[in-house]
């Protein structure tokens, strides 16, 4: 039997449960939930390690969850959609993941175009079926998103109840090509904690405020001291308006204490310590039409700026033209 290993990205409208999906698979909290849609900003990389069972192939699944598809209308969005197209980009399988309660729209048709490009093999993977009594009437929707692309395989899952994920993982398995693990058995994401602890307060700003609030906010974590029992964290809330900084902090700061206090529960969940979080809320007019703002919140480009701190040397050249060819000769 061969080791089988590969990239599966989970792609579809917002709020499908794509994240959920991810999370379930994985055994592990690694992407933020809410039930408003857009939730996910950035992809999110999940590793499942499949044991090799009595006749059956063992092997390592790439999960990546991505951002709803929607027609962006905003830096964030269209930053959002990168992410999407990059998770996309050499994958060996695409999880198109709808939420059965729906009816297809032009968001959907805007997500089957990306897979189309991507020219990956493709899953219609059939979500939140424990809303649905009467399973004949998923039926017609089959049909309408069979017309519309070639799936190699139909899967119907909850994966909030966590039903039909057994057969959902044996089937990715299959259908992945003989391969390498690509992680060591004890790593099942690429995140850094740090990011990971500014998406769990994120996820409590989402919970706890209504309206534009949760689409106006973002999280940025300003210092992180890892100590064996304590962890030292401090962060800023970023909102676009006074009025929404007050709302955050709420009457004699009510609100920001209900916001950290669940927040550090799951962070010390996480990591396994004590957590001292202190938290900031600051009024930033327009960030999400800011690609430099934007740009920055992305955890991959702030490592690699700590990293340049730390190691100056590694800088670019000023003119700008040097590309990572020339650096690796070096
Ligand atoms: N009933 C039911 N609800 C589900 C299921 N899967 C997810 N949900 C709910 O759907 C909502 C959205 O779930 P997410 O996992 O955040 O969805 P998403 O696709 O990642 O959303 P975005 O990140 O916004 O694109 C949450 O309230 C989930 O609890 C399911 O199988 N059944
Ligand atoms: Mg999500």
């Amino acid at each position: 039997m061969p080791f089988r290993s590969g990239f599966v990205s989970i792609l579809g409208r917002p709020n499908a449960g794509k994240s959920t999906l991810l999370n379930a698979l994985v055994g592990e909290k690694l992407a933020i939930i809410s039930p408003k849609p857009q939730t996910t900003r950035n992809r999110i990389q999940g590793v499942v390690h499949v044991p090799k069972r009595k006749g059956k192939d063992g092997g390592q699944i790439v999960l990546i969850d991505t951002p709803g598809v929607h027609k962006p209308d905003s830096s964030l969005g269209r930053k959002m959609m990168v992410e999407v197209r990059e998770a996309l980009e050499g994958c060996d399988l695409v999880l198109v993941l709808i939420d059965v309660t729906r009816k297809l729209d032009p968001r959907d048709q805007f997500a089957l175009d990306l897979v189309r490009q991507s020219k990956a093999k493709a899953f219609l993977i059939l979500n939140k079926i424990d809303l649905v009594r009467e399973k004949s009437k998923l039926l017609p929707l089959i049909e309408e998103y069979r017309k519309l692309y070639n799936f190699a395989e139909l899967v119907p899952i909850s994966a909030l109840k966590r039903k039909g994920l057994d057969e959902l993982l044996g089937e990715v398995l299959s259908s992945l090509p003989a391969g390498p693990a690509y992680f060591p058995e004890d790593e099942i994401t690429d995140q850094p904690a740090r990011f990971m602890a500014a998406e769990i307060i994120r996820e409590q700003v989402l919970l706890n405020t209504s309206e534009e609030l949760p689409y106006a906010t973002t999280v940025i974590v300003d210092s992180f001291e890892a100590g064996r029992r304590l962890t030292r964290i401090a962060a800023t809330i970023y909102c676009e308006r006074e009025g929404q900084k007050g709302i955050l902090v709420g009457k004699g700061g009510r609100m920001l204490k209900k916001i950290g206090s669940g927040a550090r529960v799951q962070i010390e969940g996480m990591l396994g310590t004590k957590v001292f979080l202190e938290l900031y809320v600051k009024a930033e007019p327009g960030w999400r039409d800011s690609r430099r703002f934007v740009e920055e919140l992305d955890w991959r480009r702030q490592l690699e700026h700590r990293m340049l701190e730390q190691y100056p040397e590694d800088a670019p050249a000023a003119d700008g033209n040097r590309k990572p060819a020339d650096r690796r000769n070096e």
